[in-house]
């Protein structure tokens, strides 16, 4: 396989970019090699600057739900485009986006755009300490809620990924409201609450994907909804991955709960940069202007971002691809267990929706501490064997796998041939 450009681009993005990255888990670090170097994409595909083409299950980490350069999106993209960039001023756009977003979440009067997901969760922490004017949040080990201070303790995603168990230059007073407990464990909610009464909200991912995808069980997040209720605290569900990625209503509707504050991101934005927290009136009435909650952004609201979301979300609720997804999920389930099988390697598979991913280990997935018992390096030979087969995975054990409305069966097919080869080379190691 020919890379020649991908490492031509890797020493020279190392002079004035950090890594040659603008986001740690793109590093490759965790797999070894250095990151390819993407040209273009198209529908479900996505081709480096060798002109090696994959099938692309990392979706630029979950927004390109439809594939890449929908027809739709692209066509609002460019009508949005003449009318003027950015006003720093409200626009209709912003109203239509909303009102989707409001209705799609029962419970949700009113939202608030940002511009990606870690400010959607930064104020969303802010705003369920301003409504109930207490201070400790409670976040679940493994869930990843994005990089301000206060989340960066026993984090998924790219803090797993590295291997660390924060990050420096975290001031320790930042996480001494934060407390930790293990995901689908409610004891070790409740044993928090039994110590401390100024616990302003739980914040988890209902189903993540930054630890790789773990479902939570139902008495879990029902006792956990009933709780937070019973304590007068807030239930914040980080649906930036899940949400309208799961079902239209994000994983609340499948699961059947419904949050207090839902934050939002990457499927909203149609591939830009949107992310978004929403809740009852009650709460969000603390915002400014109406509240005295402050949180602003020069861009947030992006009439182009607006643009891509509203045609994105419009895409979806016109074409319902829901049941489909998961015949999808169900059928690369299939392939990588009857592979694994076969090989005789070791391998659990979690999947929710079109978020999927294998586990090399024999342990059931429950939680991040049952995660961590896969073998990374079985995965990182994995994600080159499917490299040299023509698919484009997220570098990582502990980010989940995405599929787009574009995977059809000749996609199916080829992945069924990459994964078949990759287990085989897996098990020869
Ligand atoms: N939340 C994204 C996936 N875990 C982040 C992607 C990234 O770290 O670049």
């Amino acid at each position: 396989m020919n890379t020649k450009n991908s490492e031509k681009l890797y020493k020279k993005g190392c002079v004035h970019l950090v890594g040659a990255v603008n986001s740690p888990v793109r590093a490759f670090a965790s797999v070894g090699g250095n990151p390819l170097f993407i040209d273009k994409a198209k529908g479900a595909y996505i081709k480096d600057v060798d002109g090696n083409k994959y099938i692309d299950l990392v979706l630029s980490y979950g927004p390109m739900i439809l594939g890449h350069r929908n027809n739709k999106v692209e066509k609002s993209v460019s009508q949005a485009l003449k009318k003027g960039t950015s006003f720093g001023a409200s626009t209709n756009a912003e109203i239509k986006l909303a009102k989707i977003v409001c209705d799609a979440f029962p419970g949700m009067d009113k939202v608030r755009f940002v511009n990606s997901g870690t400010e959607a969760v930064l104020s969303a922490i802010r705003l369920a300490r301003a409504h109930t004017g207490k201070d400790k949040i409670i976040k679940f080990s493994g869930c990843y809620h994005g990089h301000m201070d206060a989340m960066l303790v026993a984090a998924g995603s790219g803090l797993a990924t590295l291997s660390l168990p924060g990050s420096k230059g975290v001031p320790s007073q930042a996480v001494e409201n934060t407390l930790i407990s293990e995901y689908n464990n409610l004891e070790s909610v409740k044993a928090h609450f039994e110590k401390h009464d100024d616990i302003a909200a739980v914040i988890l991912e209902p189903v993540t994907g930054n630890m790789g995808v773990v479902q939570p069980s139902d008495a879990f997040i029902k006792g956990l909804r009933a709780l937070t209720k019973e304590k007068n605290a807030l239930l914040i569900c980080d649906e930036v991955m899940t949400g309208f990625r799961s079902q239209f209503g994000g994983a609340q509707e499948l699961i059947g709960i419904e949050a207090d504050i839902t934050c939002l991101g990457k499927v909203i934005g149609g591939g830009f940069p949107v992310g978004a927290y929403g809740a009852s009136d009650e709460i969000m009435n603390n915002v400014a202007p109406l509240g005295g909650m402050y949180q602003a952004g020069t861009l947030s609201g992006n009439p182009i971002a607006m643009a891509a979301g509203i045609s994105t979300l419009t895409a979806l609720k016109n074409k319902n691809p829901y049941k489909q997804f998961e015949k999808v999920a169900e059928q690369i389930e299939e392939m990588l267990l009857s592979s694994a099988k076969k090989h005789g390697v070791a391998l659990k598979v979690n999947r929710f929706g079109s978020m999927i991913n294998p586990f090399f280990t024999n342990k059931e997935v429950t939680n991040f501490a049952d995660a961590q018992t896969s073998d990374t390096e079985k995965f990182a030979q994995f994600f080159w064997a499917m490299i040299k087969n023509g698919v484009f995975l997220p570098p990582s054990q502990f980010e989940a796998w995405f599929l787009s409305t574009e995977i059809k069966e000749r996609e199916l097919e080829k992945l069924a041939v990459a994964i078949e080869k990759s287990m085989e080379m897996v098990s020869s190691i």
